[in-house]
């Protein structure tokens, strides 16, 4: 099983749309092993956007990103990181496909609603970025026998 890390973005909180986003993750049978409000600092952001940090529009990224709390998710699955990173679009809006979350809920490039995590390796980085160990909780899956056949996971 693989464990992946989702922000809610300001666009998220702002527009109401935090239950929302979370119903997909959980409808689709990923489960919320981790789940928080938090204020990002410039430390953080400049961390996590490490790869953006040359672009004219890295201090706008931060602003917005800081214009509210986010809501960070741990989310755990067969496959998560893939799974979640289908379910939310490219990072365009616009050409993001009706059905993923940018695609259904945004018109923008930077106002996009999630930040997933894009590989599992990122995924191990990111999450330590932002959850403690004890933060990280692993208790069954109920539903398991139901969302996977018994040789899937
Ligand atoms: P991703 O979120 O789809 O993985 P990244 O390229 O990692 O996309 O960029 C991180 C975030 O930075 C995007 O989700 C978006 O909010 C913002 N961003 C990326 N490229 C642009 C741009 O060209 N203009 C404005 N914001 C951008
Ligand atoms: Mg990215």
């Amino acid at each position: 099983m693989q464990k992946t890390l989702v922000i809610l973005k300001p666009s998220a909180v702002q527009r109401g749309l935090i239950g929302e986003v979370i119903t997909r993750f959980e409808k689709k049978g990923l489960q919320l092993v981790g789940m928080k409000m938090v204020s990002l600092t410039d430390e953080i952001l400049e961390e996590h956007y490490s790869h953006l940090k040359e672009k004219p529009f890295f201090k706008r990224i931060k602003d917005t990103m800081q214009a509210s709390p986010v809501v960070v998710l741990a989310l755990k699955g067969v496959d998560a990181v893939e799974v979640v990173r289908k379910m939310t679009g490219v990072t365009n809006s616009r050409d993001a496909l009706a059905g993923t979350i940018r695609g259904d809920y945004s018109m923008s490039v930077q106002e996009n609603i999630v930040h997933a995590s894009d590989s599992p390796e990122t995924a191990q980085i990111e999450l330590n970025r932002f959850f403690s160990e004890i933060e990280i909780f692993n208790y069954p899956q109920l539903m398991l026998p139901n969302v996977y056949a018994n040789d899937e996971y």
